[in-house]
Formats: C-alpha cells, sequence, structure tokens
C-alpha cells in the first residue's frame, strides 16, 4: 500500500525531471554546438599561423633597405645560403648583427660580433653567408630604433 503510494509521485518526478532535462539539452545543446565547431576549427589553424612560410616566401636570400626599413625584417633561409643587403635610401644605413634594447626614452643597440657591414652609402651592398643553423637579429646602428631585422637559418 504505502509502496504504491510513494511509486506514483516518485514516477512523475522522473517525468518531470526527464522533461527539464530534455529541455535543458536542447537549449544547451544548441549553444554548445558553435563553441564546439570554433574549437575545432582553431586547433589545426594554429600551427598554421605559427609557421612563417608566408616570410620565406620570398627567400631569394636578398634584403632591401628602404624607407628606414628592413624588407623583409624576417627572411628564412637554408643553412649555408649567402644573403644579400642592398642599401635603397638615401644616405647610410649598417646591417649589424646584434639586439636591440630600450634604454630610458630611446634604445641601445647591442652588437654580438657575428657580422657588421659598416656604413653602406646609397646603392651598396653587404653579403653575408649564413653557414651554421641559428637565429640572427640584427639592426642598423643609425636607426636602431626603427630598424631592425632577423635571419633565421634552418631555425
Ligand atoms: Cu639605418
Amino acid at each position: 500500500m504505502k509502496a504504491q503510494s510513494r511509486r506514483f509521485p516518485r514516477f512523475t518526478m522522473v517525468l518531470v525531471a526527464a522533461a527539464a532535462a530534455l529541455t535543458l539539452a536542447a537549449c544547451g545543446g544548441s549553444d554548445q554546438a558553435a563553441p564546439a565547431a570554433e574549437a575545432t576549427e582553431t586547433a589545426p589553424a594554429a600551427p598554421a599561423t605559427g609557421t612563417h612560410d608566408g616570410h620565406s616566401a620570398g627567400s631569394g636570400a636578398a634584403v632591401e633597405m628602404r624607407l628606414i626599413q628592413f624588407r623583409p625584417e624576417l627572411l628564412e633561409v637554408a643553412p649555408g645560403t649567402e644573403v644579400t643587403w642592398t642599401q635603397n635610401d638615401a644616405g647610410f644605413h649598417t646591417v649589424t648583427s646584434g639586439t636591440v634594447a630600450p634604454d630610458g626614452g630611446g634604445v641601445t643597440g647591442n652588437a654580438d660580433g657575428k657580422f657588421a657591414s659598416g656604413r653602406l652609402a646609397t646603392g651598396q651592398t653587404f653579403k653575408f653567408s649564413f653557414a651554421e643553423a641559428g637565429v640572427y637579429p640584427y639592426f642598423c646602428e643609425i636607426h636602431p630604433a626603427t630598424m631592425t631585422g632577423e635571419v633565421r637559418a634552418g631555425a
């Protein structure tokens, strides 16, 4: 007797719970579908943007100095490649290996001595062969705040 009287309310509560679960599942399901799809799309896209194939497209091992910029700023080459910098601005630039660090309101170039062109006048070129694989940052000693570049040799 008592068992039946308890079973009925339990049964209705199950139905209500099931209906509520279906309602929640219907609402939640549609909301979760979009983020799940985005997550699967961004996962394979991340490594694609992580590569630098776009920069290495012009891997003709040539860098131009123009409008107070190294172009391209990032050059990827195979180890052993000779890179040629051409100075196409008025005035002078240098190609000096090393890094640039903030220093008060300006910057300070820290040459590492791996290569240095000295002052290049308009039309002059500088060549350097990157025999060993590695990452080689460089800058212009005259315009260190705005002229920085990097050669990645097999790295
Ligand atoms: Cu310069």
